[in-house]
């Protein structure tokens, strides 16, 4: 018979800067998922991947001074790296930028149009850039983007817009018919009351302000909207709209959409809508999940707040980070980071309760039976209790895992792992050896032994390297599947244990504190986004603008870009070229009132005599020049 599936996703990442430990927090609780359903009998499809297009990341490169496609391939590298580290055991990653995605989604676009869902006309409103996000005027908050309190940017632009006002009937109906669609519940609520009921309005899907994006084919000077484009990819990666569809066929739709809680309302409305254009099946599940939180705010670059995930495992080990976002952060609410619960928690969990039982089980069995475990003898009422506990946990963490929760399946494991350590205090072994009861201690040590493996069993989706090496340690292959969990009693005989090196050392946490601290000052500055350096006002009043009329203008000879400008300043006329020959007509100009910066550097460009610069505004597609708001004299100041 053939497994059944499970489809799941992370969301892709924007390639727009390095990823820190809040941006981890969902590709592990998906990856403890993924794993988890693998050894649980499913066959599993796990997807994560990389948002590369869009005016951020056109912006950024711009900054960096680099292509947009060499500044998403070298945050590509270090996202797939940071993957690698974190022991990811993703099946598939998709980029935007990958050539059969940009495809699938011209094809998507002109399903849409021919569906008659999309239309042409004007977006007037507002942008943030950082979240690539239409705002109206009344969901602003305070005049800044209500996600993430940035500004917004007035925008006004030819758009392809989708009719996604048409489908606010079906969502509710689709919502209501299933129920657990949206997770938690009250995101739900959220979804209905704060977007759907005030009334959707239809959606901008392209753009022609910037250019780097998947074109539309029916009118290619705009380009796809960067959240179409990349909601698309849940798809795209399987092949829909593409010659090999099997993976399409077999895995959609997706078992759950795992996703931040900011980007819900993209994955509860927007999609299911196109989907539903697309006449395509929705995913079962999205779960929004909360935030990492450094202090009461979201970790973010822009905050300087982030933690980099790389030098905590390296410092650590990947399972520290994995197992305290795992265990740490209460699922489906914010929780706060802070290097102190990191460094308390593996100290208690994994170096107390885990590592000291893995070191004292595999020592005593070295030193009392030369490493092999031993036969049991008959149980006692104390064994069996701890029978009954690991026999029934798989049942448990399985129902943990069902409500997508992994600190309530971490918790259970470690009911086991307490229990073994309270067992050997209670059985003393050092007592039945020193009375040379050999029965009673092999079986106290084979209950231990096996207590240890149904743990390191149950623990391998969450801390696979540390299940590894505690099977290593106990002799045993690592399994790959629960089967072995139906029964207490699987050890069988001719099993050697090795101890070997500890699981995990003990942290000084004061001392890690403080390098900590030390290492994170470094990162962040690094990380900051990129901001223009703040000045004094001493500092802007060496700059000395003035208004000027243009008296003359013309081109620059043999140059396509220059014009050559006289203009009068108060009782002076100054000789200035200008890079807007591409822009505006010499003739155009004659007559206008400009801004000059009067005291820069006289220069001669193309062998032409400058005396200032005409200030200008430009957004990477055209170049506008800046004037008064009325008429009013030249060289006159400008403050
Ligand atoms: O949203 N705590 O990408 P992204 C918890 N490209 N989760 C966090 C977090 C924090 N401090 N910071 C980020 C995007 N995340 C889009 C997705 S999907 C079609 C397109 C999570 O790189 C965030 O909530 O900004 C999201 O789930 C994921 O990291 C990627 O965020």
């Amino acid at each position: 018979m053939s497994k059944p599936t499970y489809y799941i996703t992370t969301p892709i990442y924007y390639s727009s800067g390095k990823l820190h430990i809040g941006h981890c927090y969902t590709t592990v609780i998906c990856d403890a998922i993924a794993r988890f359903k693998r050894m649980d009998g499913y066959d599993v499809f796990y997807l994560t991947g990389t948002d590369e297009h869009g005016q951020k990341v056109q912006q950024k490169a711009e900054a960096a001074g680099v292509t947009p496609k060499q500044f998403v391939d070298n945050l590509h590298e270090q996202i797939v790296k940071l993957w690698k580290v974190l022991n990811i055991s993703y099946d598939k990653f998709i980029r935007t930028t990958d050539d059969y995605h940009e495809k699938a989604v011209q094809k998507i676009y002109e399903k849409l149009l021919a569906s008659g869902d999309i239309y042409k006309s004007t977006y007037e409103g507002w942008y943030c850039t950082p979240c690539e996000s239409f705002w109206t005027e009344s969901q602003l908050v305070e005049s800044k983007c209500p996600d993430c309190g940035r500004e917004v940017r007035l925008q006004k632009e030819e758009s392809y817009f989708f009719k996604l006002s048409k489908y606010s009937d079906r969502l509710i109906e689709f919502y209501k018919e299933n129920p657990d669609f949206i997770s938690p519940k009250s995101r739900m609520n959220e979804m209905i009351n704060n977007f759907i009921k005030p009334g959707l309005k239809d959606l901008c899907i392209s753009r022609t302000t910037f250019d780097w994006g998947v074109k539309l084919p029916f009118d290619p000077k705009h380009v796809a909207y960067v959240w179409v484009d990349a909601l698309a990819n849940y798809i795209t990666a399987l092949g829909y709209l593409q010659n090999d569809h099997s993976l399409y066929d077999k895995f959609w739709p997706a078992d759950l959409h795992m996703v931040g809680k900011e980007i819900v309302r993209f994955h509860t409305i927007i999609w299911p809508a196109l989907l539903m254009a697309l006449g395509l099946p929705l995913p079962k599940k999205v779960y929004g999940h909360g935030w990492v939180l450094f202090g009461n705010d979201k970790m973010s670059k822009s905050k300087g707040n982030v933690v980099d995930p790389i030098v905590l495992a390296d410092r650590y080990g990947a399972d520290v980070v994995r197992y305290y976002l795992l265990r740490e952060i209460p699922f489906g609410s914010d929780g706060s980071y802070t290097n102190e619960a990191l460094l308390v928690r593996t100290n208690a969990d994994l170096v107390n309760d885990l590592g000291n039982l893995v070191s004292r089980t595999t020592a005593m069995i070295t030193q009392y039976f030369g490493g092999e475990i031993p036969a049991p003898d008959a149980y006692t009422e104390l064994d069996k209790e701890l029978v009954a506990l690991c026999e029934g946990a798989l049942d448990k963490v399985r129902a943990d895992m069902d409500a997508l929760s992994a600190p309530d399946a971490l918790a259970d494991i470690f009911k086991i792992i307490q229990r073994a350590n309270k067992y050997i205090d209670e059985t003393m072994p050092w007592t039945l050896n020193k009375n040379g009861d050999k029965a009673r201690l092999g079986t106290v040590m084979y209950v231990l032994a096996e207590c240890i493996r149904f743990s390191a069993t149950l623990l391998s989706p969450f801390v696979p390297h540390t299940a590894e090496r505690i099977f290593d340690k106990l002799g045993l292959d690592k399994p790959n599947d629960f089967s072995g969990l139906a029964r207490f009693g699987g050890i069988g005989k001719g099993v050697t244990v090795h101890k070997g090196d500890n699981l995990f050392n003990r942290i000084d946490v004061d001392k890690e504190l403080k390098e900590l601290d030390k290492l994170a000052e470094q990162t962040n500055v690094e990380e900051t986004e990129p901001q223009t350096p703040q000045i004094s006002i001493e500092d802007f009043a060496k700059v000395k603008l003035v208004t000027a009329k243009v008296l003359s203008c013309e081109k620059v000879a043999k140059s396509d870009k220059l014009l050559v400008f006289k203009l009068q300043v108060g009782d002076e006329v100054r000789q200035v070229v200008s890079g807007i020959a591409q822009y505006y007509a010499p003739e155009y100009m004659v007559g206008k009132t400009v801004v000059l910066v009067a005291n820069l550097k006289p220069a001669k460009i193309r062998g032409v005599e400058s005396n200032g610069m005409i200030l200008c505004a430009a957004d990477g597609k055209k170049v506008v020049f800046v004037t008064p708001e009325a008429e009013i004299d030249s060289g006159k100041e400008v403050r």
